[in-house]
């Protein structure tokens, strides 16, 4: 595949397929099934169910194309060592490491905590476990790109105002290029969709583009 330019919001960003990687974040049981933490939250997971679909036609555009494929998964472990007693406290019905009807919340090794198998991943694709809402914090992202030679970031997953968005401004100050398909990440809140992929693009992509499934496949596939 030769360079060329996403279709994106404020304006097109060229990319190499060599240097992009598609990063999948969070789409675990404990998320966008019910039983999980997100329901556990409050959260109606139908709101966020949206996204599956767009997300496995650009997994399946970026795994024809080549790209590096990460998949992500907010969790801790077994005996909650790695997770802030101030998380711990907060939630709605159920907390972190609790029992659900998936198994421990957000608890590595649980059947809520896995990847929902309509995105699973495939033999050599990265799995980055990670303890807060960042992809980058206190996790090994940051030294898998560096050595695949990645500078631009496909990211999709959810939550989009929650780990979404932290992961794009952590990469962003680290000096990759992110792009997100607004189809490909999804909010428990319509409001928050919005404005979280409106403050991404603003400002002339002040920390990064905004696009669509569409875009994106047809770009990968160029
Ligand atoms: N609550 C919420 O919107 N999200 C999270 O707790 N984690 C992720 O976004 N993955």
């Amino acid at each position: 595949m030769k360079p060329t330019a996403f279709k994106a919001e404020p304006f097109a960003l060229p990319f190499d397929p060599a240097t992009t990687a598609l990063v999948m974040i969070d789409m675990q049981r404990d998320f966008v099934e019910p039983g999980g933490f997100g329901e556990a939250l409050g959260n109606d997971v139908n709101f966020v169910r949206s996204a599956i679909g767009p997300c496995q036609k650009v997994l399946a555009a970026a795994r024809t194309a080549g790209i590096m494929v990460i998949h992500t998964r907010e969790g801790h472990r077994a005996d909650l060592t790695d997770c802030p007693p101030a998380k711990l406290t907060r939630g709605g019905k159920t907390f972190i490491g609790e029992p659900g009807p998936m198994g421990r919340i957000l608890v590595r090794g649980e059947k809520g905590h896995d990847i929902i198998p309509e995105l699973y991943p495939i033999a050599g694709e990265p799995v980055i476990d990670k303890p807060g809402k960042g992809a980058f914090y206190q996790t090994d992202l940051q030294l898998v790109l560096q050595n695949g030679n990645i500078k631009t970031l496909i990211v999709c997953g959810v939550t989009t105002e929650v780990c979404v968005t932290t992961t794009v401004r952590e990469a962003n100050d680290r000096g990759f290029e992110c792009i997100v398909p607004q189809d490909c990440v999804g909010s428990y809140f319509p409001e928050f969709q919005k404005y979280a992929l409106e403050m991404i693009k603003a400002q002339g992509a002040i920390f990064g583009w905004v696009s669509d499934a569409r875009s994106i496949v047809d770009a990968l596939a160029a």
